[in-house]
């Protein structure tokens, strides 16, 4: 495969709905697309890094940066044998794993395409139906969450994940469980919390959550291998593992026993692949997280979830919960059951990008070839 032009484009998207984390609320959502281009076929990427570094030091602006200055460069006009080799071709350039996963993630693609294959076999999935959570930001009340809740419920979703911080949690769980009972139900703190505050996360043993998601700094392992030890909720982490060397060390040190895969944050497909495994092996259940993604990210995310040890719902939800019109048509959704189909709209990712309603979204374009 050699990539003889790369396309990048800045985009903005209206949000349906404000979401709130413990870090901030966003009412759009600004986000990268890379389009790599070889023998006449289309690979498409979109990066996860958001417009400000709340939910990690990477911006929209930081991977437009270093794809165009440092990335390009390196895969432009090359031969590559397969999709993995292009983590390596990266390597010299430290961090900045959204940046390199949006150049990897669409050469995946690429690759599919040319070989007339769905993404999913390429990354050596099995084609299934993937069971799917919904994300429920901090709302302005407790009443307006269980209105959002039970509007999930009955669209289907596997299970409810709510975002916690301090003076929004003991009680938002207590009230989901005396009106929705046992359902599948967790929270996801985004770093919120210290260990200082470990008797408060404690109390949340109480409710059977499935498990809490990064309570604790965003580059910890140690304090969180503190903290479950003293909880009998499975925690499970995000921010924290941005490698497989990471997560192996998570995982060692028992400082969680669920991780959510991102392949933004740990750097592509090939690193997902490489991070599964290793929970694989070590007995660790993974999920699929999510960052308010496009249908084309979305599409990515649901291929990649065909993977075995994917064996918890994941946060790929229906587009429609995020953006009025999506940039694919059709837009992916959620079946009465609480699964999501794979896209299968030709090979690759399987999706129709709608060119129109790009342009439309898109704020700044720029192409780039070998020099
Ligand atoms: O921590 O999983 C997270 C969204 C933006 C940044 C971080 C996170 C999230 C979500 C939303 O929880 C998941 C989704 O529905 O895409
Ligand atoms: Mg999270």
């Amino acid at each position: 495969m050699t990539i003889d032009r790369l396309d990048i484009r800045l985009l903005r998207l209206p949000l349906v709905r404000y979401f709130e984390t413990s870090f901030a609320r966003s009412y759009d959502r600004m986000f990268v697309l890379v389009t790599v281009h070889g023998e006449g076929a289309q690979g498409w990427g979109e990066a996860v890094a958001e417009h400000d570094p709340y939910y990690s030091s990477e911006t929209t602006e930081t991977v437009w940066h270093v794809v165009t200055e440092f990335l390009a460069p390196l895969v432009l006009g090359r031969d590559f044998a397969h999709p993995r080799d292009l983590w390596p071709a990266m390597a010299r350039i430290r961090g900045h794993n959204m940046a390199k996963a949006v150049v990897e993630m669409a050469a995946w693609d690429l690759h599919a395409k040319q070989n007339g294959q769905p993404l999913w076999q390429t990354l050596g999935g099995t084609r299934r139906p993937i069971a799917s959570g919904v994300s429920i930001g901090i709302q302005d009340s407790l009443e307006e969450l269980l209105e959002r809740v039970t509007i999930e419920r009955e669209a289907g979703y596997q299970r409810i994940k709510i975002k916690i911080k301090p003076g929004w949690d003991i009680e938002a769980v207590e009230r989901l469980r005396a009106r929705f009972g046992a359902i599948p139900l967790m929270v996801d703190a985004n770093a919120a919390y210290t260990l200082d505050e470990a008797a408060h996360l404690a109390v949340l043993d109480r409710f059977d959550l499935m498990m809490i998601e990064q309570p604790l700094d965003y580059d910890d392992v140690m304090d969180h291998a503190r903290l479950q030890r003293q909880l009998r909720t499975a925690v499970c982490l995000d921010e924290s593992i941005v490698s497989p060397r990471v997560a192996a060390m998570a995982i060692d040190a028992g400082a969680c026993r669920i991780i959510n895969i991102k392949p933004g944050r740990v750097g592509g497909h090939a690193e997902s692949i490489r991070v599964h495994d290793i929970c694989a092996g070590a007995g660790v259940p993974v999920w699929h997280g999510g960052m308010l993604e496009s249908g084309i990210g979305r599409a990515h995310n649901l291929h990649l979830s065909t993977l075995p040890n994917f064996r918890l719902p994941g946060d790929v939800a229906a587009s429609k919960r995020y953006y009025a019109e999506d940039l694919i048509d059709p837009a992916i959704d959620v079946q009465p059951d609480g699964t999501v189909l794979l896209p299968e709209h030709g090979s690759g990712i399987g999706v129709h990008i709608v060119e129109d309603r790009v342009s439309r979204a898109t704020l700044r374009h720029l192409e780039v070839r070998p020099s």
